[in-house]
């Protein structure tokens, strides 16, 4: 069954916090990016662990070294997974796949972003980075629900992977995604709706709608 995962990109700890509670039904993991991290502290991740569990989604792209003190700190911090992106290498990506192994976590890989931007080099090179996380052993890839056949694509250069996805929403692209992936991931049209819950819950609906119509 697809999931959804809540992207909580706030810069209010007790606001995320909240919304974190009252989406909890609906979702099955909390992605938190540098926006909720820099002004809430890394402890965010420990709170909001007690709800679900977190995503890292520090898009690691440093040298390995570096690279395996933030991965380091973020499953220190009881982070269940970490994002890193992809265009850096397989050096940078295994070497923080190792960290991840000592902590039972799972480590997600950026192929191609999915703004306008991704265009210009990411995508280029996409299916090659999608190759080298499955190769490594990686947990999954992060690929964009703005390009649905794309998505088509990966897939089938990832096999079983887990592929995440986010865009839908503001980003404009749509549930139709869901045949290709394991979980979307939303933030905006949940965490700034009227009523998050039943954002949440309405966007699950869609999900299992689309998932099962044949
Ligand atoms: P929103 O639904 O508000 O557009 O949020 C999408 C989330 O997914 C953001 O946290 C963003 O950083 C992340 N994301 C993305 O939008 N596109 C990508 O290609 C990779 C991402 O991690």
């Amino acid at each position: 069954m697809v999931g959804l995962i809540v992207a909580l990109d706030l810069m209010d700890k007790s606001k995320a916090l909240k919304i974190a509670y009252e989406v909890e039904d609906y979702v099955e993991m909390i992605k938190v990016n540098y926006p909720l991290v820099l002004t809430a502290g890394l402890e965010i991740i420990e709170e909001l662990s007690e709800v679900k569990p977190v995503i890292a989604d520090f898009k690691v792209a440093d040298i390995p070294y570096t690279s395996s003190l933030i991965a380091e700190a973020s499953f220190k911090s009881k982070a269940k997974a970490l994002i890193c992106h992809g265009f850096v290498g397989s050096d940078t990506v295994k070497t923080v796949l190792d960290v991840a192994k000592k902590f039972n976590g799972e480590i997600y890989v950026v192929t191609e972003l999915s703004s306008e931007g991704a265009k210009e080099y990411m995508l280029e090179h996409s299916n090659e980075i999608a190759a080298m996380a499955k190769n490594l052993g990686c947990h999954g890839i992060i690929a964009p629900a703005t390009r649905k056949s794309r998505v088509a694509e990966l897939r089938k250069i990832v096999g079983e992977l887990k592929i995440l996805s986010p865009g839908i929403g503001v980003q404009g692209g749509n549930l139709e995604v869901v045949k290709y992936v394991d979980y979307v991931i939303v933030g905006r049209s949940i965490y700034n709706a009227e009523n998050p819950k039943k954002a949440a819950e309405e966007i699950l609906n869609g999900i299992h709608r689309i998932q099962y119509e044949v």
